[in-house]
C-alpha cells in the first residue's frame, strides 16, 4: 500500500517530532511517499534545494500514485488542505487526524465534508488504534 501522509511544513513545525511518530506507525502498513515530513531540518522557512514547481509537481504525483492520504491536521496548513480537497478530487480514501487538544478549531471544509473521515486522539496509541482500523479497511 502507497500511503501519502500529509502534515504542515510552511504553516509550522510545532508537530515535527509526532509527525515522526505517525510515520512510523504508517510505514507498518505500507511505503509512506513523505517520510520528509518527519524530517528535523526541514524548517518552515528553511532553503530547499528544490523549487517550489519541483515540490508542487512532486507531490501531487504522488498523490496520484497513493492509495491513501493520511493527514495530522492539528496544526493548520494551506498545504495540507489543499493535497486533502486534491485527494477527494482523485477519490482516494482521506483520513485526518487532530488532537483533542488542537488550539484551534477544525475548519468546515473538513468537519463538514462527509467524504472525509476526521479522527481525533489524545495519545500516540490512540493514533496507532485508528489507524489499524482504517488501513485495514483500505
Ligand atoms: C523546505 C523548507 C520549506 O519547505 C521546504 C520543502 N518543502 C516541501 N517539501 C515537501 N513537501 C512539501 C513542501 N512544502 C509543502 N509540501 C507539502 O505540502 C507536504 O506534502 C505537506 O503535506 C504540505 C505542507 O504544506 P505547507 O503549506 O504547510 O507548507
Amino acid at each position: 500500500m502507497k500511503i501519502y501522509f500529509a502534515g504542515s511544513i510552511r504553516g509550522g513545525r510545532e508537530d515535527q517530532e509526532l509527525y515522526l511518530e505517525f510515520i512510523k506507525i504508517l510505514s507498518n502498513f505500507g511505503t509512506v511517499l513523505t517520510e520528509h515530513i518527519g524530517d528535523k531540518s526541514l524548517s518552515n522557512v528553511g532553503e530547499t534545494i528544490v523549487s517550489d514547481s519541483y515540490i508542487y509537481e512532486r507531490d501531487m504525483q504522488w498523490v496520484r500514485e497513493s492509495d491513501v492520504v493520511v493527514a495530522e491536521v492539528s496544526t493548520p496548513s494551506l498545504g495540507v488542505g489543499y493535497e486533502i480537497g486534491q485527494a477527494q478530487s482523485m477519490n482516494k480514501s482521506v483520513l485526518c487526524l487532530r488532537r483533542t487538544t488542537a488550539e484551534k478549531k477544525l475548519s468546515a471544509m473538513l468537519v463538514g465534508n462527509a467524504y472525509i473521515k476526521v479522527a481525533e486522539y489524545s495519545t500516540i496509541n490512540d493514533v496507532a488504534d485508528i489507524l489499524r482500523k482504517f488501513l485495514n479497511t483500505i
